[in-house]
């Protein structure tokens, strides 16, 4: 097979574009894809600083190579959820990619703030699911940074693989204020929260594990621990399977649905109208959804504690 841009040996396949390309071709694909993405949605400009939080995977490592490669200005956030040897593995991904690009970097690790909970602790005392804690923890956090910074966005690795994942979720469940979120941008409600973007909602997994790997990225190919057993990956396989005899089913379901459907359940969202009484952040009440979190996991530890 030839690749479709310089018509020699193609190296990649992609189905569900019905197309092949070497390797270099595949970078440039791979980076117009991306590029593409943020101009039609106009995620940012190159004059807005953008923070981009990087996990150690595959998918947010691609994602700060393409928006460097494109002339973006960014700095990175790796926040360290304290999963034993997962998180050791990912904080040094992340790091050996920032120093080789010279790129700032700032580390968070959940054990080392104020309240030392790192997800297995909060998931132990609250005796919730561990990914329900970790979605509030990171929010917070990722919130914080871009608004201590001064960032006008904040760019997330979620691939398309993990919005169509979401998109087939909240239409089983009929998540009528979850359909009206997914969007790859969310302007902010709040003076201190920041835009939010997904540069990767049209790019597959596959195509950011061939991308990573042909820049050379060596990235963290565990996933979470934690990961096993979410709904999402059941979601991912149905998908899959649709996928295999359907090329091109997720991108259009969630292309779609952005261009036809979204737009149904749109609608703009009120911003939480206090600052919280302990980390100033926005909130709805007294505490924001991170602090009332850390209050519950810190009460049900001293209880436990006291009795042990
Ligand atoms: S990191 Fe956190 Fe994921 Fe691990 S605990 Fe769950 S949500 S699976 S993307
Ligand atoms: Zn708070």
């Amino acid at each position: 097979m030839k690749c479709k841009r310089c018509a020699t040996k193609a190296t990649v396949q992609l189905r569900s574009h019905n197309t092949a390309f070497c390797k270099d071709c595949f970078i440039f694909f791979f980076q117009r894809n991306v590029e593409r993405s943020i101009e039609r949605e106009r995620m940012f400009t190159r004059d807005e600083r953008i923070l981009v939080a990087v996990s150690g995977g595959k998918d947010s490592l691609a994602l700060w190579d393409t928006l460097v490669a494109l002339g973006h200005q960014t700095e990175g956030l790796y926040l360290g959820l304290g999963i034993g040897e997962y998180s050791s593995a990912s904080q040094r991904a992340v790091e050996v990619y920032a120093s080789a690009h010279d790129l700032k970097l700032t580390v968070v690790r959940l054990e080392e703030e104020e309240d030392g909970l790192g997800i297995p602790e909060a998931a132990f005392f609250t005796r919730r699911q561990p990914c329900a804690a970790c979605g509030t923890f990171k929010r917070h956090h990722f919130d914080r940074a871009a608004h201590a910074g001064g960032f006008a966005v904040l760019a997330t690795g979620h691939n398309l693989d993990d919005e169509a994942a979401r998109l087939l979720g909240n239409v089983l469940h009929w998540q009528l204020p979850y359909l009206a979120k997914q969007h790859p941008v969310l302007q902010p409600t709040h003076e201190k929260f920041v835009r939010k973007v997904r540069p990767l909602y049209r790019t597959s997994e596959y195509e950011s594990a061939t991308y990573a790997f042909l820049r050379g990225i060596r990235y963290v190919v565990e996933e979470c621990p934690n990961s096993h057993g979410a709904t999402q990956l059941v979601y991912k396989e149905m998908l899959n399977r649709l996928e295999e005899k359907m090329p091109g089913a997720k991108l259009g379901f969630v292309t779609d649905f952005l261009r036809h459907a979204h737009p149904l359940f749109a609608a703009t969202p009120d911003g939480p109208p206090l600052d919280c009484e302990r980390c100033g952040m926005p909130a709805f009440g007294e505490l924001c959804g991170y602090c009332r979190l850390v209050a519950e996991i810190i009460r049900r530890r001293t209880r436990a504690v006291a009795h042990s």
